[in-house]
């Protein structure tokens, strides 16, 4: 057991994490076999393996310049691998760190379900699990330490408010949703639901999935409005940014206004949501933020050092317009 294995160790019994270490230490698992990477790790930098989604959009770009660079800044030896979209490739990564026995292992888990087995495994090797950006359901809560990221059943009640608002009431809604079985998908349909339940004239006559891409949000988009009811669309509820600027696409090609005929609402306030709302085409952005390295970071060095590490840490929702868009994009970072 390397030194800092040691202190993590001791550490996490002194506090709520003893449960890590209630089966096989984690030299019985990744010690003997961690090679070069664990030797790297015992010199005195942290070791976190990051397993990412994939790069399927502007937001996750964001997300992984965050992690990279604040690793860089603060000395982390940090083994970042993008699943490109897979739960099996983020299963296999982590079985990975495991084997090389890395310090902390974090990631965003694509989708909710899934994950017992593979975090019993990191259970019982002793290291340390810090969610971002998306929530993993599992039963037993010593699976995780902590997790950081937004609430995105709130980001769609906000999505909501603002769009009963501007709508006065009556809306005829195309929503395009996030992936299938993750977490922002789930709870935004959630809280965009909530919302507008309070608004009888407001109606989500058209929901599909377009997994959170650019090139899907204008295919389905296009079929939607293609279809019997296409012509009856007043609103679009997007479950996220890159989605919205793909049907904005569809939009302008039937012929029809983004921003005006069909009133655009969506969540993540990335860059080119700004250009859009300035180019008034998108009417509304619910900003969710992906500049999570710092949160991430100062979770781990909390946790190598044994400090407390708060069990849920969440990012704030802030809703932009196209009233103040164009001195927003000023001062935008991502
Ligand atoms: O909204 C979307 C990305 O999990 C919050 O994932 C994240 C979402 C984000 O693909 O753009």
């Amino acid at each position: 057991m390397h030194e800092l294995t040691r202190r993590l160790a001791i550490g996490l019994l002194a506090s709520a994490g003893a449960a890590w270490l209630s089966g096989c230490g984690k030299g019985d698992a990744g010690g003997e076999q961690g090679g070069a990477a664990g030797g790297t790790s015992g010199g005195g930098a942290i070791q976190v393996g990051f397993a990412q989604i994939g790069a399927e959009g502007d937001w996750r770009r964001a997300n992984s310049a965050s992690i990279q660079a604040a690793a860089d800044k603060r000395g982390i030896d940090l083994i970042f691998v993008d699943a490109q979209g897979k739960q099996e490739n983020q299963i296999k990564a982590i079985r990975n760190f495991i084997v090389q026995g890395v310090d902390v292992i974090a990631f965003s888990p694509v989708v909710e379900t899934g994950w017992e087995p593979v975090l019993r495994e990191v259970k019982d090797a002793g290291i340390p699990v810090v969610l971002t950006d998306r929530v993993v359901e599992v039963s037993d809560p010593d699976l995780y330490v902590t997790f950081i990221g937004a609430d995105f059943v709130e980001e769609g009640r906000r999505a909501a408010a603002w769009l009963a608002e501007a709508a006065g009431g009556e809306a005829r809604i195309a929503e395009l949703q996030g992936t299938p079985g993750s977490a922002p998908a789930i709870d935004r349909k959630k809280g965009f639901e909530e919302g507008i339940a309070q608004h009888p004239g407001m109606q989500v006559i058209k929901s599909q999935a377009a997994d959170f891409t650019r090139a899907k949000g204008r295919e389905v988009m296009e079929s939607f409005l293609k279809s019997p009811e296409g012509k009856e669309i007043t609103a679009l509820y997007a479950h996220n940014d890159d989605m919205a600027i793909g049907a904005i696409q569809a939009i302008e090609e039937a012929g029809l206004r983004p921003g005006v005929d069909i009133k655009i609402v969506s969540i993540d306030g990335v860059r080119a949501a700004f250009e859009a709302m300035v180019a008034g085409k998108l009417n509304c952005t619910v900003e969710c933020n992906p500049l999570l390295g710092p949160q991430l970071f100062d979770a781990v060095e909390a946790i190598a050092a044994a400090r407390e590490v708060p069990r849920r840490v969440v990012t704030e929702a802030v809703v932009f317009t196209q009233a103040t868009a164009a001195e927003d994009i000023k001062t935008r970072q991502y």
